[in-house]
């Protein structure tokens, strides 16, 4: 493999000593020494020494897409000739000892010019494991020139192995906070996310156990639970969605009174739980902040996800939450964006996520 690099390199150079106008610098001649460590205590977490962690996974995405490399014993990769570009890297391992841990980090912006080597360190954390992972989010609209996006919605799974409880969680969409970090940072860091501009919740309180979660299941919340294909040819039926997002202050926002409703805490909001077609935070709770307006607790946050258009763009959301952000499909294609497997939750969706050619409302591909 290397030495048909260095073939290729010197066909590349040889290449270009015959042309007039000879780049000082040859696109490709990039070289990158990467390094993962993580702290892997769980017991005594009073003293953290990290380790290299072994057969870590890389992922590095750029405009030229995602590509994947594997650590050595040394948790060190060493990639010759990608092309030039700021690329976000993400590492993972499984914890040495326990397999329901996962040590994730990540390196955002990284340039690798060509001509010069790039040498880093990432430093890898554990995730948290809260059984509950927003599964789909469909954003973009059906395939239309009508501006139709009333399809939209967010799709949870239960990758717990047992039965939870969805009485009195709630779903926000996060896109506000833009002076102080942006939507989904730790404003003041105060342990709590800032931002947070509809705020819906499921009927009930937390702790009650009226709305069971079973294991393996997926459950659909509709922005209307109506067949769609009835506006749109190209769209979808929800129909059967779980769960729909009602606000009671609006005075045109439908009700399908077969499906229930999740409400709206703010009654200034006067609109539908409509979320940005390509760029916007969603975090699920357990509502156990009933106090919304300083922030969201970090410890109530079942998950949440950041998606955006291009990869450069700036990250906001917490990395406590989230590490990275999901790559969304362009708007107005009928496209979706999913995890790549149920219950793989590393709380980076740039890992964790993937464009999918249609909706999937309730099941996994
Ligand atoms: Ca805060
Ligand atoms: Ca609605
Ligand atoms: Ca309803
Ligand atoms: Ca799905």
């Amino acid at each position: 493999m290397n030495v048909r690099i260095i073939i290729a390199v010197g066909a590349l150079a040889l290449a270009y000593g015959c042309a007039e106008d000879p780049p000082t610098i040859h696109e490709g001649e990039t070289r990158v020494e990467l390094t993962v460590v993580g702290d892997t205590s769980v017991y005594d977490t009073t003293t953290s020494t990290p380790v290299p962690l072994a057969g870590a996974e890389f992922t590095f995405a750029s405009e030229y897409g995602k590509q994947f490399y594997v650590a050595d014993e040394n948790g060190r990769v060493v990639i010759d000739g990608l092309p030039s570009s700021f690329y976000n890297v993400a590492a993972r391992a499984r914890h040495p000892e326990f397999e329901f841990i996962l040590l994730a980090g990540n390196l955002n912006d990284a340039p690798i010019i060509s001509g010069s080597t790039l040498i880093d360190t990432i430093e890898a954390r554990q995730i948290a494991n809260t059984g509950v992972e927003i599964h789909e989010i469909y954003a973009g609209g059906p395939d239309n020139n009508f501006f139709y996006f009333y399809d939209q919605f967010i799709e949870l799974y239960n990758y717990s192995g047992e039965t939870k409880y969805l009485d009195g969680w709630i779903v926000y969409r996060v896109s506000g906070n833009r002076d102080e970090g942006g939507p989904g940072f730790d404003a003041g860091a105060d342990d709590d996310i800032d931002g947070a501009i509809y705020i819906f919740k499921f009927p009930g309180e937390p702790g009650e156990k009226n709305i069971p979660f079973p294991p393996d299941s997926y459950v659909v919340l509709a922005q209307d639970a109506v067949d769609h294909r009835n506006s749109i040819s190209t769209s979808i039926d929800l129909t059967n969605a779980d769960w729909e997002f009602y606000n009671q202050y609006s005075s045109t926002d439908i009700d399908n009174p077969n499906v229930p409703n999740l409400s709206n805490l703010r009654s200034e909001k006067t609109v539908d739980f409509m979320i940005n077609l390509v760029s916007d935070v969603i975090v699920v709770s357990n509502g156990e902040d009933a106090v919304w307006e300083d922030g969201i607790d970090i410890e109530t946050i079942v998950d949440a996800l950041e998606y955006q258009s291009k990869t450069y763009l700036l990250k906001t959301l917490d990395p406590r939450v989230d590490r990275s952000f999901a790559l969304s499909p362009p708007k107005y294609t009928g496209q979706s964006m999913q995890r790549t497997e149920p219950g793989n939750d590393t709380n980076d969706g740039l890992l964790d996520w993937e464009q999918i050619p249609f909706p999937t409302p309730g099941y996994h591909k």
